[in-house]
């Protein structure tokens, strides 16, 4: 939208646009279009683009002019031998820019960077600020990538999302690429926006069709529509591909038939597809085949990748989510656990990967609940890279129809300090390659957007995938700030919109935890069906593992060394001991690590049992009043009636539904233990 109050910034923009050495279709191109775009759709003020080759300098220049110059760094210093030592260090993808009197310079260290650069510089814009400054940024993270679980077709033809709440899928149609790829145009130049440079297109449940040929020509027309973005690229492979497309007797990652069945598809995307950013694999993991099948390691499955990726520049993510849900036995084995997998299937392994390979963690054990442990397997991978897996798309946390705003979660995630021969070793300088020194590792992101217009299927669902970008870039930015600037350049600056969806956002996370599952016990959705919407006995009894071994009097999964799983067991020391006793293990995690009476009394000096009613209470109390906060905003700056009602109904259906949720979690446990509410809320009245 256009800054009402930015006319002043009108005489402050440059004069003229100036793209070194660009190209179109490529990002410095992009970034001198998008300033252009920028400076009239926001301030109103029409600039035109000059491109130049910056070893020959720039004709026809008047010396009033003011511009802006956006390039690589190598361009610009081509043209400027002298000022190669007066400009600042950067890194791939990093950027600086420097804003004084109507000049503006923007340089990157690639041709991404130029383009990260113009984006920073509008954000500025675009929230009223036309003040000079001068800024070097670096990315926290060379991957910062996200995953779309883009079906090519579900039963019929349309091409679905799984997990996915905004329609179906934006590149695939009837079991190939769309013919228009408009769409994937846009997405690449949101995702560009907010610094994320690469997309893996189809779901990690890979279709071995995918790598068709006419399937990979239509993979490079997606990677077309990408490249003036600078977004690349990645594919999610089939592990049985060899077989089921190559028609091989075995996908054996150790048979020379099947590393050179992988090699030649690995050469034919790249002919398609130059800057190809490599593979997503899901192997060994809810039923999907991969090396431990031919009782190769998990290593041995990697490396096969990162070889035929080797020599084309690619790398692979090669994913921690191994486990197999047909084994797992809650009623015959006390100590069997699916949190227990990752690090088992990944023990003895740091050192075998190749150097083009980062393991792609999920951040807790089980499966993006509302609270979990940090992984202990980022503590366990020294030598090898390994990013951080986080989820934008709400599968277990109220699909798009909740309010839940996830970087609050995602910060504490990645504050966690796994003590590491007792230093400080945080998730983010992990995966960073900060703590153990790397050159790979950082973000996936599960997005997961659709053809909804909305994108993500509500529109402030949308503040996920900002601060999402935001964080892997910079994983040190505040949850709240990140958000008051996505609110801001979604709506407007007025104060009163920026107060109330702040407000509900900073929230919405503890709430839908109160009013979904407490103290670490997991999520308490429906676990068999959609992964939605209470469903607390669907827990236990099963394979999946999600368990939460609640009876008459007691509840909580016992994680212990000592008596239990032996999970805390796989955290360093430090980490490890206060896990392993209930009274240093934080209240929010007691019922993931200790299995407890109900009648526990936590640090707070509730009991469980207490706890889960009150908390269900306040949750749902707090959801209660989003609907009228936001009422407050109706015809408000930047509130357009349509955005206005989409998020009201979203709201008051989440307001009730919170109240589904307190009462079939509270009577639930109610009716396991017997023990009424000491406030007389629950029980048989
Ligand atoms: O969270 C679970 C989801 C599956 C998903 C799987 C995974 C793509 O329910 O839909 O499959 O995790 O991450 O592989």
């Amino acid at each position: 939208a256009r800054v009402d109050n930015a006319k002043h910034c009108q005489s402050k923009l440059p004069s003229t646009i100036v793209t070194l050495n660009a190209t179109e279709g490529f990002p410095v191109y992009t970034a001198g279009q998008e300033l252009s775009k920028g400076f009239d759709g926001i301030i109103g003020k029409k600039v035109d683009v000059d491109s130049i080759v910056a070893s020959r300098g720039r004709r026809g220049h008047k010396s009033r002019d003011t511009t802006a110059t956006v390039g690589t760094v190598a361009a610009y210093v081509d043209s400027n031998p002298g000022a190669a030592a007066r400009l600042p260090e950067l890194i791939d993808d990093g950027f600086h820019v420097s804003v004084s009197c109507g000049n503006v310079l923007i340089l990157g260290q690639n041709e991404r960077g130029a383009l990260y650069g113009a984006f920073h510089y509008l954000t500025r814009l675009a929230q009223g600020d036309c003040s000079d400054f001068t800024l070097t940024s670096n990315p926290g993270a060379p991957i910062r990538w996200v995953n779309q679980w883009d079906n090519m077709q579900d039963g019929g033809t349309h091409g679905s999302v799984e997990r996915g709440y905004g329609g179906d899928s934006i590149f695939f149609w009837d079991g190939k690429v769309r013919d228009d790829l408009t769409r994937a145009g846009q997405y690449a130049r949101l995702l560009a926006s907010i610094g994320i440079n690469a997309v893996v297109v189809n779901n990690v449940n890979a279709d071995p069709k995918t790598l068709t040929p006419a399937n990979m020509d239509g993979l490079a027309r997606i990677a077309n529509a990408f490249r003036p973005y600078g977004v690349q690229l990645g594919v999610s492979l089939n592990f049985a591909a060899p077989q089921t497309l190559g028609g091989l007797s075995t996908f054996d990652p150790l048979d020379q038939g099947v590393i050179d069945w992988w090699q030649g598809i690995a050469d034919a995307l790249y002919q398609r597809i130059p800057d190809m950013v490599g593979y997503l694999v899901k192997a060994n993991s809810e039923g999907q085949p991969g090396p431990m099948t031919y009782n190769r390691t998990l290593a041995d499955g990697a490396n096969l990748f990162a070889r035929t990726l080797k020599p084309h520049g690619g790398i692979i993510l090669f994913r921690a989510f191994v486990y197999d849900h047909r084994t797992l036995n809650q009623t015959l084995d006390w100590k069997a656990d699916r949190a227990n997998a990752a690090g088992d299937y990944f023990e003895g392994l740091d050192d075998k990967f190749d150097d083009n390979v980062a393991i792609q963690i999920k951040y807790g054990p089980i499966d993006f609940q509302v609270r979990e442990p940090v992984s202990p397997l980022f503590s366990h991978l020294r030598k090898t890279a390994s990013a951080i897996e986080l989820q934008i798309t709400q599968e277990y946390l109220g699909q798009q129809a909740h309010l839940v705003y996830l970087a609050p979660m995602w910060k504490e995630l990645l504050d966690f300090d796994f003590r590491v021969d007792g230093k400080r070793s945080t998730t983010a300088d992990i995966v960073g390659g900060r703590r153990f020194p790397r050159k790979l590792g950082g973000f996936a992101g599960v997005v997961n957007v659709g053809t909804n217009t909305t994108w993500l299927g509500s529109h402030l669902a949308m503040s996920n995938l900002y601060a999402y970008g935001k964080l892997a870039w910079d994983a040190s930015a505040s949850p709240e700030g990140v958000l008051k600037e996505w609110i801001k350049l979604t709506f407007s600056d007025d104060h009163k919109v920026v107060d109330v969806i702040t407000k509900m956002s900073m929230a919405s996370w503890p709430a839908y935890e109160n009013y979904s599952g407490n103290l670490g016990i997991q999520t308490l959705t429906d676990i068999l069906l959609g992964h939605y919407g209470p469903n607390p006995g669907s827990q236990d009894g099963n394979p999946w593992g999600q368990w939460t071994r609640a009876d008459a009097d007691s509840i909580g999964m016992d994680r212990t060394v000592w008596n239990g799983t032996g999970f805390t067991g796989q955290y360093p020391p430090e980490i490890a001991a206060m896990y392993e006793r209930p009274e240093t293990t934080p209240d929010n995690l007691m019922l993931w690590f200790h299995h407890v009476p109900y009648t526990h009394k936590l640090k707070s000096g509730k009991t469980v049992i207490q706890h889960f009613y009150d908390a269900h209470y306040e949750g749902s109390a707090t959801a209660q009043t989003f609907p009228q906060l936001w009422r407050k905003l109706e015809g408000r700056r930047g509130i357009d009636r349509e955005r206005y009602e989409h998020v009201l109904y979203r709201l008051v259906y989440q307001a009730g539904h919170s109240l589904v949720w307190r009462d079939s979690v509270n009577q639930f446990y109610f009716n396991k233990s017997s023990i009424p509410d000491a406030r007389g809320r629950v029980g048989n009245h």
